[in-house]
């Protein structure tokens, strides 16, 4: 299959309650930032990353698809997904123009798209193209906990997704200013969850080591599943120490950026959760790496949702490491294939393909290149 046309698009996608925050981030929409690739036999690819929906940055992102990859790709074969991946990231001319960050998030969804276009030219869906086994795959609500919701609102917002969605896992953000407050927040909602649902945290690099120290002293009580992010992203021996003074579990890695981070974080013992994420390390090639890592050093995998998890759902059935899944809905409605929860489990989908072709009402409402 013969690579013919590199397309770039960017939407932006209004969240839940039209705005939610965490300790770092404050944002209304969210940025589906990617391409479509077509192919000499007519199948079309999409890939994308996700965005906090600032359109100059996105429009960075699809030039980088556009302007920089497009080129090296165009009448290539689709299906050499390895051989592209690496003729992107690890050569002239693109090689020293960046191994992270803008030219990172646009790989992502170039190497997306050629994994869609691979389950599609077999006619079905990724998770089966990956040797998917799994039948049932659990999720955890993010949706319910963010840092902007207030506490009557939060508890509600846990009581009713556990009862009627049937989550037996739930993730609040903390971070605050106040340790304080986000303390009180654990206390009450472990609470009113009762002991058998599984309560994680999320402080999104915010905290300093002493803080964590001191916070995970007064928590440790509560059973927290894992301490997400709770010291800056790039900070290896933070973690390894924190690791060694709490026996809170961590879990990290939505913000790195090749699997050779993730070794360092295993290596020096600052990780127990692993959290890759397609959008960030360049797309599925090298989240196998890095899932394959995770399974050979025995740690399990909870993949973190740049995407929604409309692309980690089908890695997530396929692949044996991975034994989560992040839950938040802002976006789904936008893909032909929704990713869906049931009974707290993830629907496992069923169309061809890795879950991320845009409805053509989703490109009409949402279109912002
Ligand atoms: C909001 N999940 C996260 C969102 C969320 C972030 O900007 O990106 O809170 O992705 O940390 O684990
Ligand atoms: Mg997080």
């Amino acid at each position: 299959m013969k690579i013919t046309q590199v397309t770039p698009f960017i939407l932006h996608i209004p969240v839940t309650g039209s705005h939610i925050a965490d300790s770092t981030h404050s944002i209304s929409h969210w940025g589906v930032v990617g391409t479509k690739i077509t192919t000499d036999e007519g199948l079309e690819g999409f890939g994308f990353t996700g965005t906090h929906a600032y359109l100059p940055a996105d429009k960075l992102i699809t030039s980088c698809i556009g302007d920089c990859y497009a080129p090296l790709l165009i009448g290539e074969d689709s299906l050499l997904i390895n051989h592209l991946w690496y003729k992107l990231n690890r050569n002239p001319p693109m090689q020293w123009i960046g191994r992270a960050g803008i030219t990172q998030l646009a790989l992502a969804a170039v190497d997306i798209a050629l994994w869609d276009l691979k389950a599609k030219s077999q006619d079905v869906p990724l998770w089966k193209a990956l040797g998917g086994n799994k039948e049932i795959l659990p999720a955890y609500n993010t949706d319910v906990g963010w840092l902007s919701i207030p506490n009557d609102q939060l508890v509600k917002g846990i009581q009713k997704t556990i009862k009627e969605d049937g989550f037996r896992g739930i993730k609040i953000k903390v971070g605050s200013k106040d340790p304080n407050k986000d303390i009180e927040r654990i206390q009450i909602v472990r609470e009113v969850m009762g002991p058998d649902i599984t309560l994680a945290i999320d402080g999104n690099g915010k905290w300093d080591l002493p803080t964590c120290m001191r916070f995970c002293d007064r928590v440790e009580k509560y059973d927290i599943y894992w301490f997400e992010e709770p010291l800056w992203h790039d900070d290896v021996n933070g973690h390894a120490e924190l690791a060694r003074h709490t026996s809170i579990p961590i879990a990290l890695g939505e913000q790195l950026y090749s699997a050779d981070a993730f070794r360092q974080f295993i290596d020096a013992g600052g990780v127990h959760y692993i959290q890759p994420d397609v959008t960030r390390l360049g797309g599925i090639t090298e989240f196998l790496t890095v899932a394959e890592m995770a399974l050979g050093t025995r740690l399990p995998v909870a993949p973190h949702a740049g995407e929604m998890s409309q692309i980690h759902t089908h890695i997530a059935f396929a692949h044996p490491s991975c034994m989560i899944m992040e839950y938040i809905p802002w976006i789904k409605d936008a893909f032909t294939d929704p990713v869906n929860v049931k009974d707290g489990n993830v629907i496992r989908p069923e169309l061809p393909g890795a879950g991320t072709t845009p409805t053509e009402e989703a490109f009409k409402k949402f279109n912002r290149l």
